[in-house]
């Protein structure tokens, strides 16, 4: 079973009234469906509109779906706030002020108690439940506690914060006690499991093994790290098809063939570094290092969090830098820049990557990165460059990437550059070496890794139950 904050369907309302889901095509999704079918598995999770009455658990598409409602004020309390005005800024090095409200936190425990309550009802007889992320951190215990015979994973997306930032937390030891009911905490880095299993040594007081902790009780938890991926065959097939190579050739020349394209996509989200990479694009542009005939820069930015003031004041800068540039150095039909705010189909998402010769992937902070790894997927005739964040979780496995400090404009300067400038052969060099990393490390294996591990942890409830029969 997973727990998510979201199902992976949305609710489509038709211009007759009527209503229909659709499912969300993301990776998690892609990775996990073959095992919920295999195992006549369900997925809990929030189906997006608020104070919608309580849904009956649905089948969609061959996937039992149980949905967890929420107010618009849980809305607002629970995931705008607590997730993603706390605990989103605090995980990524407080690149953003975190806030800490006490009604945010009580809506947070009331939320996660829901999805933990309705966990307990449908889970059957010693399930596997894989809880999933930073919105659900409770979760683990408040299960354990109704449902000792679960078997509970958890896995967090976002990076673990070290110790001096997770510390300012007022409520930093019950959501290490809410992670530590699962019998396995996975981490998209080796590093954030040891930030976790240090901080619960010196605030838990546990005592602690390598990855392992051991709880008063007995029982161990595993703390590990498990890089997620994607759906490497799939972005590799679609990149490959006639309709993507029609529309990328189409894109190239749209924008002015034979200009080079650099490419940035992302959520429009502060830790994803938008603003200083278009700022090293626009200066070199500036300083005569490129020029509009030659190069252009497209960033497609998908609207995120909108409600959240932070995301409104970051999208008015960023589409002011925007302008500037333009304004300043664009010709007519020779933008510096091509912006879009909006999100985009797959196809359209392969079809960029093919086009683009340069991709920059800067954020300040970030768990792991899949963009970087669709790109590389999708570059199957090993072309292509990518710019890519020494601290995005992805630069671990992409060593062979043009690799930049994000805070340091000259010197991502010099590797966009770099990037631009490089030789077929060099390029082909680098991109063959990632695609070997992407191709071996596509998401089902992350998720079989994750779950046979899980799996192959020692059954401690049963050996408590087998010893208090023998007393
Ligand atoms: P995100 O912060 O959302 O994920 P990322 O890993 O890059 O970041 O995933 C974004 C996904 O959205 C990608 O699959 C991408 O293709 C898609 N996307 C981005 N812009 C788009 C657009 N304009 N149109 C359509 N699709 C778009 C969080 C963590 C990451 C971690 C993932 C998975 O922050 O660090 O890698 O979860 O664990």
């Amino acid at each position: 079973m997973i727990v998510a904050n979201r199902l992976p369907v949305d609710r489509v309302r038709h211009p007759d009234g009527s209503e229909s889901w659709r499912t969300s095509p993301g990776g998690l999704v892609t990775a996990l469906e073959p095992v919920l079918r295999a195992n006549d598995g369900a997925w809990i999770g929030w189906p997006g509109s608020a104070d919608d009455e309580d849904f009956e658990p649905f089948v969609e598409d061959g996937l039992s779906l149980v949905p967890v409602s929420m107010s618009s004020q849980e809305v607002e309390e629970f995931y705008e706030g607590f997730s993603n005005g706390t605990l989103w800024p605090l995980y990524h090095d407080v690149i953003a002020k975190p806030e800490f409200h006490r009604e945010w936190w009580e809506s947070y425990v009331r939320v996660n108690r829901r999805f933990a309550d309705k966990a307990a009802e449908v889970a059957s007889e010693g399930a596997t439940v894989w809880v999933q992320d930073y919105q659900l951190q409770l979760v683990p215990q408040m299960l354990r506690e109704q449902r000792p015979d679960l078997r509970i994973g958890f896995y967090l997306h976002i990076p673990f914060p070290p110790a001096e930032l997770f510390s300012q937390l007022p409520w930093r030891r019950q959501l290490l006690e809410g992670l530590l009911g699962a019998d396995l905490i996975g981490f998209q880095l080796p590093g954030a499991a040891a930030n976790f299993v240090r901080l619960v040594r010196s605030r838990v007081g546990h005592k602690t093994h390598r990855d392992t902790i051991y709880l008063p009780d007995g029982r161990p938890v595993k703390a590990t790290a498990f890089p997620i991926s994607i759906d490497t065959a799939g972005f590799e097939e679609l990149a490959r098809s006639e309709g993507v190579a029609r529309r990328a050739a189409e894109i190239r020349e749209a924008l002015g063939n034979p200009r080079k394209i650099f490419l940035g996509v992302d959520r429009l989200d502060y830790t994803k570094g938008i603003y200083s990479r278009l700022r090293a694009f626009g200066e070199l542009v500036r300083d005569g290092k490129l020029d509009v005939e030659d190069a252009v820069f497209v960033q497609v930015a998908t609207p995120s969090r909108e409600r959240v003031e932070q995301y409104r004041i970051l999208r008015d800068e960023i589409e002011r830098l925007v302008g500037r540039i333009n304004g300043d150095h664009g010709r007519i039909g020779r933008p510096a820049i091509s912006y879009m705010h909006s999100s985009q189909p797959r196809e359209e998402m392969a079809a960029l990557y093919r086009a683009a010769d340069v991709m920059v992937v800067t954020p300040f902070r970030d768990g792991m990165n899949l963009v970087a790894k669709e790109y590389v997927a999708c570059r199957f005739d090993n072309g292509g460059a990518l710019v890519l964040s020494e601290f995005a979780g992805a630069a671990q496995e992409l060593r062979q990437a043009w690799l930049v400090n994000p805070y340091d404009i000259d010197g991502m300067k010099a590797s966009l550059l770099e990037a631009f400038a490089a030789d077929d052969k060099e390029k082909s060099r680098r991109m063959r070496a990632m695609r070997r990393t992407v191709v071996a490390n596509d998401v089902s294996k992350w998720a079989a890794d994750f779950l046979s591990a899980l799996d192959a942890l020692p059954d401690h409830h049963d050996k408590s139950v087998r010893r208090s029969h023998a007393r």
